[in-house]
């Protein structure tokens, strides 16, 4: 008996070392049987050993020597890969550069290309490529759908998770070279000498990642603990206090990367609790920071219960503070103008702040997507927004030409996005959304990597190099982003999320805290038609937009269909592009969403040969979840706003499943502020 355990044990150990459990991410290097390769490096520093280790560990190719090489400058964090006779030279100007090099080389043979003829120069688009972690002290996530956060707070600074480094290891190996620890609704208790203490062992394991850290703070945190009378930006007592707050943080973390700040949002503190601006506060903070390098980043995500549309507020706050604010401030910009909703039209206030120096900000966790259940490839996301011409500067004005120092020299180039990485075993709570994590990074790398190449290194890594898995499943990333756009909120609805956790569908919500927090307010659907009049005769939200496109918004029969409804109140029989009645057009827009998602389960049970039992069965689970969803929005959608339109769903398509009345029962149990 004793023997055949012993065979059976010897014959599944190489399968089974590894549990395929997804907690590997893309870094799932060959494990044995390899070559080692030489590594040549006559340099040393913690970031130069990383590069250095992982290389001679998963490396099977020719020997590669490392160069430091000062002329390389102009490639900043960058790195150069040449062919030479036997070997490879990965060159570069900084430490960090030869870890990206080294990740370059890894990427190349997992994904089975050339990895001999090799000649390229690589250099980063954006300087500061930064995650935004919405992890509260008390180890919950703001949107966050994979569990409590990585940071164990009580246990710091004296017990170290290994995930603190896979976390950086995963970070550098796609180029992140930044991370904001704590949520942006930001606790006081993070500047306490007790925390900074935390966030400094955190900081210590990251930097040879080439990782910096960053805070968000609480622009109450003078008053809150520092038992200053207020915070009012103006008040040299606050001043001094900020002053020696940055002083102990740069003692303990000298590379500290500077402030995220939400202010005077959704409840949170701000300047103009005490009558000052925006800029008074940032330049504040900035002014602090300065002396030691760091920086300020003030998120124009702001918006108060006013009249005035709140897709216009942001806009309208900042716009007059243009040239006002420190050249280490940055403006950190929602990529949409309202939320990151499915689909939004680009925030206007991209380029409209000429002497300010502006960044995006994405969202990776899917608080309007689905949470963790729903398979949405976000690239296409991202990519939207940054490839969008704003006409700023005239044609070619593009989101990401505008942020990357392309058009406007910039001191300060940046691009965040909030994090969806938990506790999970996966780190992202979908096996799939680890492909946006990875896909934010290769992008603030270089935006014009199209959104299908990332997808095909991303699945190579992941998941298998085989031409029947890539093929398909590619074709279900590419196409994910639109499916769930057209089973949740087509043709430019918008907001319509069930009330505080935002999951399902409620456009039936017409009572809220605010009347901005209800969905009726955005899709305005009446007997006469359906969505929000943004036109001059409307709110003008139009008039933001640099012409053209204040007229192509403006003007129904330009508009983008895709916006339709986010720009226009379109009567229920207005004819579309192809000649359907605007609400035959919706009808067959959210059954087509669930007849995609029923295709990709029918793709994905096809893919069983090509992977690993567990995360096929994960996936196939969670594909089930998304298309029972799928059919909630359709039905949810189509019937309430049938009882506007008062027309039938045309016949070809498939009944709704559902009365109206059982799905405005459904509550569910999941807490959020709105
Ligand atoms: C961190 C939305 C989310 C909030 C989030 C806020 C923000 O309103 O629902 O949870 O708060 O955006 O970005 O500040």
């Amino acid at each position: 008996m004793k023997h055949i355990y012993l065979i059976v044990f010897t014959l599944v150990l190489p399968l089974s070392l590894f549990a395929e459990d997804g907690s590997r991410l893309w870094l799932r290097f060959s494990q044995s049987g390899q070559e080692k390769a030489q590594v040549i490096s006559k340099y040393k520093s913690p970031s130069i050993d990383i590069a250095r280790q992982e290389l001679a560990a998963h490396w099977q190719g020719q020997p590669v020597e490392f160069q430091l090489d000062k002329k390389l400058s102009y490639l900043k964090d960058g790195y150069r890969i040449k062919s030479d006779k036997n070997k490879i030279i990965l060159s570069a100007s900084q430490d960090a550069g030869l870890l990206y090099g080294a990740y370059h080389l890894l990427r190349l043979q997992q994904t089975g290309a050339d990895c001999f003829n090799l000649d390229m120069e690589e250099s980063p688009k954006y300087d500061i490529r930064i995650l935004n972690h919405w992890d509260n002290l008390d180890r919950t996530v703001e949107r966050g759908y994979a569990g409590y956060s990585l940071w164990k707070w009580d246990e710091l600074p004296n017990t170290l998770s290994p995930r603190y480094e896979a976390y950086a290891r995963a970070n550098a190996s796609v180029g992140i070279n930044a991370t904001v620890l704590n949520n942006v609704n930001a606790s006081p208790q993070i500047l306490t000498d007790e925390h900074l203490t935390k966030v400094k062992a955190l900081a210590d394991i990251f930097r040879p990642y080439g990782i910096k850290v960053y805070l968000s703070v609480n622009f109450s945190s003078p008053k809150v603990i520092g038992g200053v009378k207020d915070s009012d930006p103006l008040n040299p007592d606050v001043r001094k206090w900020w002053q020696d707050k940055v002083k102990e943080v740069y003692t303990l973390i000298p590379d500290f990367g500077g402030f995220l700040v939400k202010a005077n949002s959704e409840g949170q503190p701000g300047p103009q609790d005490y009558g000052r601006t925006h800029a008074d506060g940032a330049n504040m903070l900035a002014d602090v920071l300065k002396p030691y390098n760091g920086i300020v980043m003030w998120r124009a995500f702001v918006y108060n219960p006013t009249e005035e549309d709140r897709a216009k507020q942001a806009y309208t706050e900042f716009v007059p503070l243009d040239g006002q604010f420190r050249d280490n401030v940055i403006i950190q910009i929602k990529n949409g103008p309202v939320d990151f909703q499915p689909r939004e039209p680009f925030n206007p206030l991209f380029g409209a702040l000429k002497h300010t120096a502006e960044m995006v900000e994405f969202q990776i966790t899917q608080e309007y997507l689905g949470f963790s259940n729903h398979l949405v490839y976000l690239a296409s996301l991202f990519k939207e927004t940054l490839d969008s011409d704003t006409y700023s500067d005239g044609k070619g004005s593009t989101i990401a030409r505008l942020t990357d120092g392309t058009l406007r020299p910039a001191k300060l180039t940046a691009i965040s996005a909030v994090a969806n990485i938990g506790e999970d075993t996966n780190w992202c709570g979908h096996h799939f959304a680890q492909a946006n994590w990875y896909a934010f990074g290769r992008l603030a790398w270089n935006h014009e990597l199209p959104s299908e190449t990332i997808a095909d290194e991303w699945i190579k890594m992941t998941f298998s190099n085989n031409d029947g898995f890539v093929k398909p499943v590619k074709e279900i990333m590419l196409s994910s982003r639109e499916a769930t756009v057209d089973y949740m909120m087509p043709l430019g609805l918008h907001h319509i999320f069930a009330e505080n956790h935002h999951y399902g569908p409620e456009p039936w919500l017409s009572e809220a805290g605010r009347p901005d927090w209800t969905a009726v307010y955005y899709h305005k659907a009446d007997s006469a038609g359906l969505g929000f009049d943004r036109t001059a005769a409307g709110s003008n939200a139009v008039s933001q937009y640099f012409p053209p496109l204040d007229k192509v918004y403006g003007t129904i029969e330009s508009c983008p269909e895709n916006l339709l409804l986010w720009f226009h109140h379109i009567p229920w029989d207005y004819k579309m592009k192809d000649s359907k009645t605007l609400w035959d057009a919706l009808c067959y827009k959210y059954d087509s969403g669930v007849q995609q998602v029923r295709e990709y389960q029918k793709v994905w049970d096809r893919m069983e040969q090509y992977t690993d039992e567990q995360r096929f069965r994960e996936v196939q689970s969670k594909l089930k979840i998304q298309a029972r969803d799928a059919i909630w929005w359709k039905d949810a959608c189509l019937l309430y706003f049938q009882t506007f339109s008062n027309r039938p769903v045309p016949y070809d398509i498939e009944r709704p499943v559902h009365e109206l009345e059982d799905l405005k029962k459904i509550k569910l149990d999941m807490k959020h502020h709105n």
